[in-house]
Order: structure tokens, then sequence, then C-alpha cells
């Protein structure tokens, strides 16, 4: 932050710095049963529009999933899905996930969207059909929805109704990360489009989870 932030931001980030004191004074108050350290739990559960900006929502200067070293590669490619709105019925592109023993890297490419709009992919625990995806793949199930507990990737259509983002986490993702579907942003309950992951070589996205990270 600099001196030249919005003073709705620097509000906004204020209440954010105000909820990890508290949430710091929580953890501390406690027995210490929770193993995960009160920082961690502080700035996942402090998240708001700014802080987002420091998590993990994607990259898209990483190295995309396909040029992964030593990965264990899978992808598909995006099928419309009838939670779709209007306007989205020339949507297309791939994804794919690549696991390997630095952890999990998700690339998506898509077309055909309107330009200039907020998108977010997450990584899903189901397949496409028939719950388009199911729930949101968690690392620890039940835990933090946000990353990088989950897999997320936003990203801004551009001019030409294009959109690239690739993500990338440390742990090795288990074999229930199977599809990946993408919303607008604003519009979460509208789902455009999913991927089913198929592996390029089979059982060996089985060997790369089962050798962790
Ligand atoms: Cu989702």
């Amino acid at each position: 932050m600099t001196t030249s932030t919005p003073t709705r931001s620097r509000v906004h980030h204020l209440a954010a710095t105000c909820c990890v004191l508290a949430l710091l004074a929580g953890a501390c108050g406690s027995d210490g049963a929770d193993t995960q350290p009160a920082g961690t739990t502080a700035t996942t559960m402090a998240m708001d529009d700014d802080m987002a900006m420091t998590m993990n929502m994607g990259d898209p200067t990483a190295t995309p999933a396909d040029d992964v070293d030593g990965a264990a590669l899978a992808r598909g490619e995006f099928a419309l899905l009838d939670t779709r709105p209007q306007g989205y019925d020339d949507v297309a592109g791939t994804a794919v996930i690549a696991r390997s023993p630095a952890g999990t890297t998700v690339t998506l490419e898509l077309s055909g969207l309107p330009a200039d709009v907020d998108y977010i992919a997450h990584v899903h625990a189901e397949p496409c059909t028939p719950n388009n995806g199911g729930p949101h793949y968690q690392f620890d199930v039940g835990g933090a929805t946000t990353p990088p507990n989950e897999i997320h990737l936003a990203f801004t259509s551009d001019a030409d109704g294009t959109g690239f983002m690739t993500a990338e986490n440390h742990a090795v993702a288990g074999i229930d990360a199977q599809a990946l579907v993408v919303h607008p942003s604003e519009f979460l309950d509208n789902k455009l489009a999913c991927v089913d992951f198929v592996e390029d070589e089979p059982g060996a996205v089985a060997e790369m989870v089962a050798n962790g990270a």
C-alpha cells in the first residue's frame, strides 16, 4: 500500500488489519490446540477485495501446466454448462493440470468470452456431469475455502474475448481434483463451462499422488 491508496481502499485495509489482530488475539487466548500457525489462519480469514490480490489466484507469467518438468498431466476441453447466462454460446477452450514433485499447476485458455469481464475458475471435486463439477476441490476437506486450500484462477477477458491464467500450489492435488469450472466473478451461480481432466498417460496421476510432495 502506498500513500496514494484511495480512501475506500485504506478503510478496507484498516478493517482487514483489525480483523487480523482480532484473530491473532483470539488465537493467543486459545489453548493452542489449533495446529495451524496463527498467521496462516488470520491471513485466510481476513481475505477481502484488497487482500485477495496477495493470495495465489493465479499468475499469467507462471510456467504453464504443459511445461512443468516431470509432471503427470491431465487435460480437457471446456464444455458449455446449462447454467450459463445468455451470450456465452461461443465459449471454448482448454485446461491442463500438472502434478509434479513441485506441486500442482493449472492453466486455462478460453475464447469467445465477452470482453473485459472478470472471471474465476475453481478446481472442482466431481466430474462435469451430472453435478457441474460438484464442490470445490480442497486439499484439507472442510478447511478454508480460499487458496492455498483450494485452487482458484482469477482472470479478466481481453478485448478480443480471450482469457488465460495459470495458478500454482505447493501441494500435489489428489485424484479427486478432477474438473475445472469457470464462473463470472460477480455471478458464481452462473457456471459457464467445465473441463473434465483426462490424464495423458493412464495411471501417471495416481502414481504422482501416491508419491506426494
Ligand atoms: Cu467453481
